[in-house]
């Protein structure tokens, strides 16, 4: 008998979401606002723009499109969160460290769990921000804190090990035949919701004080989705949009400004944490009923990804941006200050970012498109499409001529400031930090012993994706491209 079909990885990935979202929009009935106004969003945008408002992104991909955040506790509980989503083709790729990022007490290390093959992202590019928190970090929490925080966290259980088990066998199988799909599908989904389980009423108070998020980590007893993340194609629309219900975002919108330029990187908004009832065990035992606000909404769009060049800059331009709010009369806005420095600084067209060496692109030989001519001598013409010539051709030339064609590459990944942002404007208390004491080194290296695999650059990946698209074209095309 043939084996049973397998449901693949990317499938599985792609109901995870969904089933994620399901169980996200009855416990938080927000957000299925929010989902609902960002496909208003994406479908007027595509009725206005036509075949271009789909260069980052068709439209199935980005209305399906999410990315969730969850909170664990300890390295342990890293580790079984890199086993749990390999089973659904997600890998750790980017280290963001949001200790030093924000001006609030944020004791935690991240990584994005998702697929890093472009086949992968383009079948559902499900991705899940993972924050660790730092317990033996001393400017956050003093050894008697640690101690029982770390207790209090081994003793807990986040994923059924049955889940984990199906994990496994999804990796080594390439996906999950029916019954176990179904199974791993709902065990992991339900370790990611709202636990009734009552929540001791001092510990985490005595957390709360030290920081919320690492109350909402450690000071109860499941792990829970913080938010999960629709993806829109024009955040200044939904921005207003959610705005004219009645809705209170957050005061400003994360990340590059919106400019006639191309759109780089990340833009990002949320709304604030909402209260929700959460049962609490008081000092005399008993069970009493309060509420907790640490669950949000956010939205996000996409841009296109930076080469380390344009990072650079988008840092040095975002230090400009900072520099000048600070001198400007009151009431300017930072998004009005970055769009006057974007448009001192970036290039204004995809092209100027592309020959600038600042954007990441694919390039593709253009479809019966002309033969190039080469600066260094002439172009040996073979016989059909896959004559070969010789000698190099300078990119703006190709692109100029229209041989060659750049399409973007979009930005999968997150920016450590804005989520330092989205963390920081959803507490409603400082915390506390004592910066007089070290804290826990970590980079990519560190994190990646904790997860238990290499965590992959951001940056690798997508200069693969543009080396390989250039390598292909050369072939096509007989040429050197410089
Ligand atoms: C994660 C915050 C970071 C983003 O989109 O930048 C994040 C969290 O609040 O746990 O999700
Ligand atoms: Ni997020």
């Amino acid at each position: 008998d043939p084996a049973p079909a397998l449901v693949p990885q990317w499938e599985l990935r792609a109901r995870f979401a969904v089933s994620l979202a399901t169980l996200y929009g009855r416990e938080v009935p927000a957000y299925t606002t929010l989902v609902d106004v960002s496909r208003a969003v994406n479908e007027d945008f595509v009725a206005e723009h036509g075949a271009d408002a789909e260069r980052l992104g068709s439209i199935s991909r980005v209305t399906a499109e999410r990315h969730g955040a969850i909170r664990v506790g300890s390295p342990a509980e890293m580790a079984q969160v890199a086993r749990l989503f390999a089973g659904f083709g997600m890998h750790p790729v980017g280290f963001y460290d949001l200790r030093d990022a924000s001006a609030s007490s944020v004791p935690v290390v991240s990584t994005a769990f998702r697929p890093t093959d472009v086949d992968e992202l383009a079948r559902n590019p499900f991705r899940v921000f993972t924050s660790m928190l730092v317990t033996d970090d001393r400017r956050f929490f003093d050894a008697e804190t640690q101690e029982r925080l770390e207790s209090f966290v081994a003793a807990r259980e986040l994923f059924a090990p049955d889940a984990l088990a199906l994990a496994d066998l999804a990796v080594a199988q390439g996906g999950l035949a029916g019954a176990d799909a179904e199974r791993f599908l709902e065990l992991a989904t339900a370790s990611f919701a709202l636990s009734t389980e009552p929540i001791d009423r001092a510990w985490y108070a005595h957390l709360e004080a030290i920081s919320a998020v690492a109350a909402d980590i450690g000071g109860v007893p499941a792990t829970h989705i913080n938010h999960l993340t629709p993806r829109v194609l024009d955040i200044d629309d939904l921005y207003a949009r959610m705005s004219a219900l009645g809705i209170t975002m957050i005061p400003e919108i994360q990340g590059p400004p919106g400019w006639e330029g191309p759109d780089v990187l990340l833009r990002q908004t949320s709304f604030k944490a909402l209260a929700e009832p959460r049962a609490f065990r008081e000092a005399d035992g008993t069970i009493s009923s309060g509420e907790l606000r640490v669950r949000f909404g956010e939205v996000e769009q996409r841009g296109i990804a930076l080469t380390t060049a344009g990072r650079d800059l988008y840092d040095t331009l975002t230090a400009e941006v900072d520099r000048r709010l600070a001198a400007a009369p009151e009431g300017t806005t930072r998004v009005e200050v970055a769009a006057d420095v974007w448009r001192e600084h970036l290039p204004a067209t995809e092209t100027g970012l592309a020959l600038a060496g600042l954007g990441f692109f694919r390039f593709r030989v253009a479809d019966g498109g002309a033969r190039p001519s080469t600066g260094s001598g002439s172009v040996a013409t073979g016989s059909g499409s896959a004559a070969t010539g010789t000698g190099s051709v300078a990119l703006g030339d190709l692109l100029a001529s229209g041989a060659l064609v750049a399409e973007p590459i979009v930005y999968e990944d997150f920016l450590p400031r804005s989520a330092a942002g989205i963390f920081q404007s959803n507490l409603t208390d400082e915390g506390s930090r004592d910066d007089e004491q070290l804290g826990t080194p970590y980079d990519l290296e560190r994190l990646s012993a904790v997860v238990g695999i290499p965590i992959a650059d951001p940056n690798d990946l997508y200069a693969a994706q543009q080396a390989a698209s250039l390598a292909e074209a050369e072939a096509a095309l007989g040429l050197t491209i410089r």
